[in-house]
């Protein structure tokens, strides 16, 4: 059910905020929200109006853009952090407390029966303000899975919208969070948000794996951006979830701007997109090899899951190297209007194949040789 109905918490105004590049101006926060509201996402989360002055103006302005999207934003779970969140004008509160036998221990020394009156306290006091209202608990895979459901239990019976649980270290695999998601699932009625960092390469796996495990709602970030390696990356849940269901994704997000998103994004933090970024990396759909250009060229479906014309992007056949095959080449002697027999293109390709070993190749390379061998087939036509 919920792969359907899934929903994307944008974390980049919050846990985007913790990456270590990123310093967002209040412009340059307003454009982010314009931007990924546009796109579509269903949540913006912010930076706690608690962390500085700037964070709660920003707060209050985004929250009174009148976007599409509903503006969370991020507290501890404490009275007096809720009440400065209320006073944005947000539509609702993320709360989050740490649960984890570390945190208990070397961070705020809080026993359970402590963090189930705090948070009964805050989400009564959210949702009394007609607030909608999340609790989740920090470190939630390193802690006590008995304390965990006991706390989930609690704040159920009393109303929270949503519980999240947070992969806050990175440490989770995709079976861990299906397994945990699935056990909370047969625990509560509320929705289930799933926050997941990418320590160790499984923030898009785990995410799905929460969905599929009957999670609702998914934390994200642009390029993943966050603490330490960051979070879930848009780009690399929509590629998830497109390659599950393309016409759901497709309706639900306005996919050409996500090269857009991202672009703005890393130049904002002072990054490239990466060569291998999910979607807009520039590798993302360029096909290189003889076997696959071929096959591409007959049915671009042999080699991609992701059509990139529904992002407004086109693919790239690389033909200038070592790994060529003739059917590449006869493409891109079409693509320069060049009328040459197989034959002919049989001869140039062996012909690029013997200079790729020799020295790196241009496409201008291939292009000339193309060219070159035009109008020789030319003349000695015309003679
Ligand atoms: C952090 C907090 C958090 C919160 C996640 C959530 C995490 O450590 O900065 O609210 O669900 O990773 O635990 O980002
Ligand atoms: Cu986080």
């Amino acid at each position: 059910m919920s792969l359907e109905n899934f929903a994307i918490i944008e974390s980049t105004l919050r846990e985007g905020e913790q990456f270590a590049n990123a310093f967002f101006s209040s412009d340059e926060k307003v454009e982010i929200a314009h931007l990924l509201d546009a796109f579509g996402v269903e949540y913006l989360e912010l930076t706690s109006p608690a962390a500085s002055p700037q964070s709660r103006d920003d707060c209050r302005c985004i929250a009174g853009l009148n976007l599409n999207a509903k503006v969370l934003t991020h507290v501890r779970c404490h009275m007096d952090d809720a009440k400065l969140a209320i006073d944005t004008g947000v539509d609702g509160i993320d709360v989050v407390f740490g649960t984890s036998s570390y945190l208990r221990e070397f961070s705020h020394g809080k026993e359970i029966g402590y963090i189930i009156e705090q948070a009964i306290e805050v989400i009564q006091f959210v949702k009394s303000q007609g607030l909608e209202v999340r609790f989740s608990s920090e470190d939630s895979f390193r802690s006590d899975l008995v304390d965990l459901l006991t706390i989930y239990r609690a704040v159920d019976q009393i109303g929270v919208n949503r519980v999240g649980i947070a992969d806050t270290v990175g440490v989770a695999h995709p079976m861990q969070v299906y397994e945990l998601v699935r056990t909370l699932r047969g625990v509560v009625h509320c929705d289930i948000e799933f926050h997941g960092h990418n320590d160790t390469g499984c923030a898009v796996a785990n995410a799905f794996a929460a969905l599929q495990g009957g999670a609702t709602h998914v934390d994200t970030s642009v390029l993943g951006i966050g603490e330490r390696n960051g979070i879930t990356p848009l780009g690399g849940l929509i590629a998830r979830m497109y390659a599950e269901d393309p016409a759901l994704v497709r309706a639900k997000y306005n996919l050409p701007l996500l090269r857009e998103v991202d672009n703005l994004v890393a130049e904002m933090v002072n990054v490239d997109v990466p060569f291998n970024n999910y979607i807009t990396g520039y590798t993302a759909f360029t096909h290189k090899a003889g076997i696959h250009a071929k096959a591409i060229l007959n049915n671009p479906s042999t080699y991609e899951i992701l059509d990139p014309a529904d992002f407004g992007l086109t693919r790239y056949i690389h033909v200038a190297h070592r790994l060529t095959g003739w059917n590449a080449i006869k493409q891109r002697a079409e693509q320069l209007q060049l009328t040459l027999h197989d034959d002919e293109i049989k001869q140039i390709t062996a012909q690029i194949k013997t200079l790729a070993d020799e020295k790196k190749l241009s496409l201008d390379d291939v292009d000339v040789l193309l060219r070159s061998y035009h109008s020789e087939s030319a003349m000695l036509e015309t003679a």
